[in-house]
């Protein structure tokens, strides 16, 4: 059975990689892209999309601008220290023929889960904000999405933009809080999941460039800046996957090996720990769970399906 996705996104580096998974993968079918503000200038990000779409779907996939601004207008910054000034590795890629539409992400989300109570699988990998505005604007929309998968927070480890904040929690604190709130009870995959289990170590993109396909060669040119990056400042042996990896959870759930029913909160109102996302790990709250945990994740697995689809197959 073909499952619809819709995938709402600050595309750079690693959303173009998951989008990419998505779109190659046969039993998915991405009915639609929304931009969220994040990660680089969100011009920009319509143009990763639309150039990853043109590149790789084998059908019309349109794409839709969203949220400028988070909720609140809070001030940001871009990661275009990890992803390169073009959020694709520094490749300056030609402009795609096709165009953005008209309509607004928001509404196209909203339309599109209201046709379809359910059937929907929505895989939230920047800020929250296009989301948390369905929710506000649309009563029904929290109700009949299907499944929400999203990267953002940690459960398990420390934060990437500040000490305590995972990057798409920071950029819109209060669209996650709204999110977390909703009644959506959505699978939470962190910035945790993605050091331990993503990591494509150096060696690997070097071995993944000889493999010759189109897609091979994007992964390796979209995440030259983020190996540099992560050596230089986190450590890390290779690039991460933070997106990628919660899409291949989407897609198939048994790469999540560890998932708990916990309740999870995001702290909007301090400076210091802003974005910070507050797993109630003993239950000492007493509060219903409000989203699925990710606190284990299969990287055989994970790899195995991301070489698949590098690999052409
Ligand atoms: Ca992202």
């Amino acid at each position: 059975m073909v499952k619809h996705f819709i995938i709402d996104t600050d595309t750079a580096g690693d959303d173009a990689i998951s989008i990419l998974l998505a779109l190659k993968w046969p039993d998915v079918k991405v009915d639609a892209i929304t931009i969220v503000c994040g990660n680089v200038d969100f011009d920009q990000q319509v143009e990763n999309a639309l150039y990853t779409v043109e590149q790789f779907a084998s059908y019309h996939v349109p794409v839709y601008p969203g949220a400028r601004r988070p909720l609140l207008m809070r001030n940001w910054k871009y990661a275009d220290y990890v992803h390169g000034k073009d959020g694709m590795g520094e490749n300056y890629f030609p402009r795609a023929k096709q165009r953005p539409e008209e309509k607004h992400a928001v509404k196209a989300l909203i339309e599109l889960v209201n046709s379809a109570p359910g059937e929907y699988t929505i895989v939230a990998q920047g800020p929250l904000t296009n989301i948390a505005t369905a929710i506000l604007a649309d009563r029904e929309f929290a109700k009949n999405v299907g499944q929400l998968y999203v990267m953002g927070g940690y459960a398990d480890g420390f934060g990437n933009v500040t000490p305590a904040a995972e990057y798409n929690f920071w950029v819109d604190p209060d669209a996650a809080k709204v999110v977390l709130h909703s009644g959506i009870k959505p699978v939470l995959v962190g910035w945790d999941i993605a050091v331990k289990y993503s990591v494509v170590e150096e060696e690997l993109h070097r071995e993944i460039a000889t493999w010759g396909t189109k897609e091979a060669e994007f992964f390796v040119k979209v995440n030259r800046k983020v190996v540099e990056y992560e050596k230089k400042v986190t450590g890390l042996p290779g690039s991460t996957h933070p997106d990628t990896i919660t899409m291949a959870i989407a897609i198939d759930r048994s790469v999540a090996k560890r998932l708990e029913w916990r309740y999870v909160d995001v702290e909007n109102a301090s400076e210091l720990t802003r974005g910070m996302s507050v797993v109630d790990h003993l239950g000492v709250l007493g509060k219903e769970p409000n989203a699925l945990v990710c606190y284990e994740a299969d990287k055989e697995k994970f790899r195995s399906m991301l070489f698949k689809v590098l690999k052409g197959r």
